[in-house]
């Protein structure tokens, strides 16, 4: 069966809370195989490169200053119909229209706050790696 891949951001409220490892076990379970994964700190700067394409939007400045308020996780994942998938596991940006039994239901403090980022199409999924993984790093 054909795979894809899709990039993930464990934000900086649900690793500070302590939930990293339980929604990386989320994500395992879910079929999503690990391809490469890292902690690490965003300054400011990288995360406004990371959300520059919403650059012009209200939530932009506080969105850069929250991401990086704290350590994250940064993971590449495979899985079949992996962009797609892994956003329904998320649910929805709003943890409040999240699903019962998705990652931002369980784990998410606030809009902002929404403990996990998802890749929105195949072509960013493979911008989004690539912005934190080589390419020999991404087996
Ligand atoms: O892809 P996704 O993370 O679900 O949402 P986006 O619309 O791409 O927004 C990125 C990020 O920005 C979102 O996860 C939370 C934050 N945000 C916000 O703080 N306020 C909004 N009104 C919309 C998004
Ligand atoms: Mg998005």
């Amino acid at each position: 069966m054909a795979t894809n891949r899709t990039f993930t951001m464990v934000k900086p409220d649900a690793v500070e809370a302590g939930n990293a490892g339980a929604i990386l076990k989320m994500i395992e379970e879910a079929g999503f195989r690990i391809v490469a994964l890292k902690k690490t700190l965003l300054t400011q700067e990288r995360a406004g490169q990371f959300y520059a394409v919403h650059a012009e939007r209200p939530f932009y400045a506080s969105l850069c200053a929250y991401m990086s308020s704290g350590p994250i996780y940064a993971a590449i994942l495979e899985k079949e119909n992996a962009v797609a998938d892994f956003r329904t596991l998320i649910g929805a940006t709003n943890p409040a229209q999240a699903a019962e039994g998705t990652i931002r239901k369980l784990f998410a403090t606030s809009l902002e706050a929404n403990a996990v980022h998802g890749s929105d199409s195949d072509e960013n999924a493979a911008i989004e790696g690539g912005f934190f993984f080589s390419l020999t790093e991404q087996f």
